[in-house]
């Protein structure tokens, strides 16, 4: 006997994108460059040199994505605001076609009744801004950028997202040189997350003054980091790689400060040495722990660790699994249903968050249409199934989780993976621009309309 997992009446069932992974028109009606755009352009960044110039063009594509969405039967939709659009220099001078744009998206939304849930940084940063996130009147510039943005849709959005994944932009962006802008230095990274955390802690309240009756939280990426064996070496290993992936961001938006032993980590690598070691000015730390309506988590995977590379190179995640066609996604993630459950109920139980909302959680395989346009995605049904039973086995435990978003909507611009990697509930054909809705997405749309599933684990 199977059994039914009723999720709570209102629950949001979602998918999520981001507006440079999506809308492409990189170069129209007054946008300009990101930093991502400038990073794109420099050899050897990106997978296959591909950018974000068209991606699914979605700008113009807009009210056909939105009935695909309503048709497939979802209830809510998580997007981003391209900064770079609304104030293409970062600050200043507001871009009219920007905001028409937007207001068009979330006009067709609401008259579908699709729930819109705004992030108001994905990544994104104008490119004109002098020394992106490491200078610290960027952290002052979103939070004009957030009252712009907020003050022409907070009628209509109610639910706001500050930043989203502050540790990418940050450590993938600063230290390990992964992401833009494709710097390597440590301390930069550190420097660069502090401006990203107060960045929140300023849009906080200019966020509730724009939109009084309006909800606002950040979104993290978080997950479980394992010691490899029981070894000291190893344990010691999993506690900074979480230190730097989970605590270094829970930990003072919740008041805690930044965790001191990874300050001392840091601090033996050298890493303050690069940068002006007070950085943290008086009163940053209460602005960081503002409270906030939502914690929302993105969740993917978990991490096997055996070392800690030197000067906090990225943790050394070592899969121990026989077979990984079978036990990971094509991104070389380990499938991993637990570590959701888990890492809701660390978020809910260790820190205190009045709500959480899994904003992320999906699977990149590359199946693509069959003769007759049928796309088969068995193993991303599975993947879906196995989460979202998690995701109701921590509301059992006791967590108030409102909503669960599919990254993604469609297959899209995966960043330094370039098209390579497709995450999307439907299949992009990226020649034609033909939605091709996979079968995961009919799926999808099946747990939605029943507000739920039958189990396949054991309750
Ligand atoms: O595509 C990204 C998204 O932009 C942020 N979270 C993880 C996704 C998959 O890598």
């Amino acid at each position: 006997m199977t059994e039914f997992m009723k999720f709570p009446e209102n629950f949001a069932w979602g998918t999520a994108t981001a507006a440079y992974q999506i809308e492409g028109a990189a170069h129209e009606d007054g946008r300009k460059d990101s930093i991502w755009d400038v990073f794109a352009r420099t050899p050897g960044k990106v997978a296959n040199a591909d950018n974000g110039d068209v991606t699914d063009d979605h700008y113009h594509r807009w009210k056909e994505d939105v009935a695909l969405m309503k048709e497939l039967g979802y209830t809510a939709y998580r997007f981003s605001l391209a900064w770079p659009r609304i104030i293409p220099d970062g600050r200043g001078k507001v871009n009219p076609a920007g905001i028409d744009f937007y207001n068009r998206l979330i006009d067709e939304l609401l008259k579908v009744e699709i729930h819109p849930i705004v992030t108001l940084y994905h990544w994104d940063l104008p490119a004109a801004l002098p020394d992106g996130w490491l200078n610290r009147e960027t952290s002052f510039a979103f939070a004009e950028f957030c009252q712009v943005a907020v003050r022409a849709f907070g009628d209509r959005v109610k639910d706001w997202i500050t930043i989203n994944e502050p540790f990418c932009p940050s450590f993938l962006g600063y230290a390990y040189g992964r992401h833009a802008p494709g710097i390597q230095d440590l301390g930069k990274a550190l420097l660069a997350a502090h401006h990203l955390l107060l960045a929140h802690g300023l849009a906080v309240p200019v966020v509730r003054a724009a939109c009084p009756d309006g909800r606002v939280g950040i979104t993290l990426n978080e997950g479980p980091f394992y010691p490899a064996t029981r070894s000291v070496e190893n344990l010691d290993a999993a506690r900074h790689a979480d230190g730097e992936f989970n605590r270094w961001f829970l930990d003072p938006l919740y008041g805690r400060h930044y965790p001191l032993d990874m300050l001392q980590d840091y601090v033996k690598a050298g890493a303050l040495e690069t940068i002006e070691p007070k950085f943290i000015l008086a009163g940053d730390m209460q602005q960081i722990a503002v409270p906030t309506d939502f914690l929302a988590l993105n969740y993917y995977t978990r991490s096997v660790i055996d070392t800690v590379k030197p000067a906090g190179n990225f943790p050394n995640n070592i899969s121990t699994l026989a077979n990984p066609a079978e036990t990971h996604t094509e991104m070389g993630w380990e499938i991993f249903p637990f570590g959701l459950y888990e890492t809701i109920c660390r978020a809910y139980f260790a820190y205190k968050p009045p709500e959480i909302i899994i904003t992320e959680n999906g699977a990149s395989y590359s199946d693509a249409p069959d003769a007759s346009g049928r796309v088969s995605d068995i193993r991303r049904i599975a993947y879906l199934q196995s989460h979202i039973e998690a995701v109701g086995q921590a509301i059992r435990a006791g967590v108030p989780v409102t909503g669960y978003y599919v990254w993604s909507l469609m297959d899209n611009f995966e960043w330094a993976f370039g098209y390579a990697q497709r995450f999307g509930l439907i299949y992009v054909d990226y020649k034609t621009q033909k939605r091709h809705p996979k079968d995961s997405a009919f799926w999808y749309g099946q747990v939605a309309r029943k507000n739920g599933l039958e189990m396949k684990a054991a309750g």
